[in-house]
């Protein structure tokens, strides 16, 4: 078949500003008939922070609509969840500091390196970029494009995303919506074979719980990863020690460029204790 006979489905992208500065973004690939509800969703997302904090509305909101042909999307699984048992700032860090070491001898990658930069998110003096910053096998630290990788061109096949809304509910996941986005994301990083982990705070001030997702054992939901009110947070994408200097490019452009729609996905876990999420490192990585 032609390319141009070929189905098409819409790639949407909204991001929402004040001046330079990114307020929030969203998106979606969809069929032409969800198309408009689809848009009007974004563009409510979009205004949404204002409605809720009856602030200024966004100075301007993008939203992008590009056709992508059905042959050029990748169709991958979202990583199956599991939520941290925590009551505490310092239990949530204490298990982080052991993750990192744990991925330091499961993957030969500068993991207590990892541990120091994910503290540095959440200094006074960070200013959150938009998209994550790259730790590579020789412990440099780089922020591609000058404010990171943003991860975009994804999209969820409704039917999960409802599934997904539903279990966000019995799971107490709040709306779930940036939870469902988040997950998102972090399945495509994951989904590229030279991703060995990411790490994620949110910079939004009243969202505390943020995420660890690690190769070959899923989405790690991290409650009380920082004191609500802080406006600092970040995103941290580190490769295994495969990787080589031809790799950058050509991932930067598959997190940033290449379509994916998430058409299957995993289960999602109750909390679990610490110890026992360690353990999943090691019985499947080896
Ligand atoms: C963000 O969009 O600000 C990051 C969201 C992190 C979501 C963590 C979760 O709820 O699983």
């Amino acid at each position: 078949m032609k390319k141009e006979d070929q189905p098409v489905l819409y790639s949407l992208r909204m991001r929402a500003f004040n001046g330079q500065k990114h307020l929030s973004g969203g998106e979606d690939i969809v069929d032409k008939v969800s198309l408009k509800t689809r848009l009007l969703e974004l563009l409510d997302q979009g205004l949404e922070p204002s409605l809720n904090q009856m602030t200024a509305p966004p100075h301007s909101i993008n939203i992008r609509i590009d056709p992508v042909h059905t042959q050029d999307i990748k169709t991958i699984s979202l990583l199956p969840v599991f939520c941290l048992k925590t009551k505490s700032l310092e239990e949530t860090w204490f298990f982080l500091k052991k993750a990192f070491e744990r991925l330091g001898e499961v993957f030969g990658i500068p993991g207590t390196l990892g541990y120091r930069q994910a503290e540095k998110l959440l200094s006074d003096k960070n200013d959150p970029l938009t998209g994550a910053s790259l730790l590579l096998p020789d412990a440099e630290c780089l922020s591609p494009n000058g404010s990171g990788i943003r991860v975009t061109h994804f999209g969820i096949k409704p039917s999960l995303k409802n599934e997904l809304l539903q279990e966000s509910v019995i799971h107490g996941l709040g709306s779930g919506r940036r939870f469902i986005e988040a997950l998102q994301i972090s399945s495509k990083i994951l989904s590229h074979g030279k991703a060995a982990f990411e790490l994620c705070l949110s910079d939004n001030p009243e969202y505390t719980t943020g995420y660890l997702s690690v190769r070959g054992v899923g989405y790690i939901r991290l409650p009380l990863i920082k004191p609500a009110g802080l406006c600092a947070g970040g995103r941290i994408i580190g490769v295994l020690n495969t990787f080589i200097e031809s790799d950058m490019s050509e991932m930067i452009g598959y997190l940033t460029e290449s379509p994916v729609l998430f058409t299957s996905r995993n289960p999602l876990s109750p909390p679990e204790d610490p110890k026992d999420i360690l353990e999943r490192f090691l019985t499947q990585n080896g």
